[in-house]
């Protein structure tokens, strides 16, 4: 927390951006909040706990998800904003962390190390796996979720994101953006790779995290993309929330951290 901030006594909270961070720029501290929130999520089986979250986006069905569609990016901010908040109703300072799988670390490590110890103390880590719900299996299956990393150099490269970076339509943007995406998803394989079950693995909302990160950087590189009407008026159920409604991140009050920074804002 930094002494040099100049907040009155009289803000309200509620109203402070926060940042979500690199997960490998953690602080001990700021990992062990995020470990706390999914440990919580994943201990309570109602609609404030991680399966119903998970199950949002797969099975059970309905499965709402978008992809290959124009609402990909939209739905899934929407979708991060709401399970971000669901997170932040049990533990108030818990806030989503990405996996820059373009970086040196990953491309020599794979999956950050927060998500794969299998231990953390004494203590299953929650950020490792989690049981799929009964009413989530198809013939019984899965009950938990697995990964079967490719090799870490296959991973997509910063060349591949600055390239997707340059584009100026949205459309194209959005489409190559979520080719990267699949890639991902694929490389980690297990649960990952099958969208019926990818949102049961912790590291989903890591991966989706640097997804809508890469449209946020995007968005400052392009102020004013041409999105079409119909596209901005569209709404992203099940959430209560338009395409349009979506496209600023700090009214939906969160902001990227610097990538070089762990400071707490
Ligand atoms: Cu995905």
């Amino acid at each position: 927390m930094s002494t040099t901030q100049h907040q009155s006594h009289s803000a309200p909270p509620s109203t402070a951006l926060r940042h979500r961070k690199n997960v490998a720029l953690l602080s001990a501290t700021q990992l062990q909040t995020l470990r706390s929130a999914f440990a919580t999520a994943e201990g309570i089986s109602d609609d404030r706990g991680f399966g119903y979250w998970a199950g949002i986006h797969g099975l059970p069905l309905p499965m709402y998800c978008q992809h290959g569609t124009r609402l990909f990016l939209p739905w899934h901010r929407a979708y991060l904003y709401f399970f971000e908040l669901a997170l932040r109703d049990l533990v108030p300072d818990a806030v989503l962390a990405w996996w820059d799988w373009t970086s040196p670390g990953s491309h020599s490590g794979g999956i950050p190390a927060a998500y794969t110890a299998s231990k953390v103390g004494a203590n299953a880590n929650p950020l490792f796996r989690t049981v799929v719900p009964a009413v989530a299996r198809q013939g019984g299956k899965p009950t938990r979720t697995s990964r079967s990393p490719a090799p870490a150099s296959e991973l997509p490269s910063q060349a591949d994101v600055q390239a997707v970076l340059a584009l100026s339509d949205f459309l194209d943007f959005q489409s190559q953006l979520e080719e990267i995406h699949n890639n991902v998803h694929v490389w980690v394989g297990g649960t990952m790779g099958e969208i019926p079950w990818a949102a049961y693995d912790p590291v989903f909302f890591a991966h989706h995290a640097m997804i809508d990160r890469i449209w946020r950087l995007w968005q400052m590189r392009h102020p004013s993309p041409h999105l079409p009407t119909a596209l901005l008026e569209q709404a992203l159920p099940p959430f209560p929330l338009t395409v349009a409604q979506t496209l600023d991140v700090k009214s939906l009050g969160y902001d990227y951290a610097s990538t070089t920074t762990h400071t707490s804002q």
